[in-house]
């Protein structure tokens, strides 16, 4: 194994069995291996503990997700929707949430390298990440040419919109099932709704997939 990989993977939402089953099952050995989470490692699912246990027992990266933005929302005494989660995690870290969060504040809410961008949820058309609001990367879908509404169905997805020769890879879409363009590569797969997780393994471009041992969650929790 000379060439190092990365393996860059789905939404885990809690799925802690899984993620140990689908690093088992790649291989992941982070002596040789760079390995990044796209975003939403908590809530929904079994233990977010458990997630973050093995996310740093990998030496890990993770991009900020719409849930970790969220907690640190709510940490921070603003009120969201989310707040519903925040016992669970209490429960869950017992003790070590602090930690986590303070763990949680440092993560990126973009990665980019020459050829390759992570980011959690996707890009406002023709602006780089830097320039584009946070809650934007974390939570897009379609775009609406203002940012005023990124979940209307019948304006255009935003990949629909990117036309850069440069491998763009995010999650936070479970209803589109993953998506495998070019340029594209959509990675969640609704493993805590009883659908898969998935790992992108580069640069050989190959998916990785386990399935969910059961639903955790409906789709529309
Ligand atoms: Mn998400």
């Amino acid at each position: 194994m000379n060439q190092q990989r990365t393996l860059i993977i789905g939404d885990v939402h809690g799925c802690y069995h899984e993620l140990s089953t689908l690093l088992f099952e790649v291989g992941a050995n982070p002596a040789y291996d760079r390995i990044f989470f796209i975003g939403d490692l908590i809530n929904k699912g079994p233990s977010a503990r458990g997630v973050w246990e093995i996310f740093r027992s990998v030496k890990a990266t993770a991009i900020m997700g719409n849930h970790e933005l969220s907690m640190l929302k709510i940490m921070d005494g603003q009120p969201h929707r989310h707040a519903k989660y925040i016992d669970d995690l209490y429960r869950d870290f017992d003790g070590e949430l602090d930690a986590f969060v303070a763990d949680v504040r440092r993560w990126p809410l973009w990665f980019e390298e020459p050829g390759l961008m992570l980011v959690h949820a996707g890009l406002v058309p023709g602006k780089h990440p830097r320039d584009t609001d946070p809650w934007h990367l974390v939570s897009i879908r379609t775009w609406d040419g203002s940012g005023e509404d990124l979940l209307n169905p019948s304006n255009p997805r935003w990949f629909d919109l990117y036309d850069t020769p440069s491998l763009v890879v995010f999650g936070h879409w479970a209803a589109l099932g993953g998506l495998s363009r070019e340029w594209v590569v959509g990675l969640d797969t609704g493993c805590v709704y009883g659908g898969m997780l998935s790992c992108l393994v580069l640069p050989e471009r190959r998916f990785v997939r386990v399935k969910a041992r059961q639903a955790y969650c409906s789709i529309n929790h």
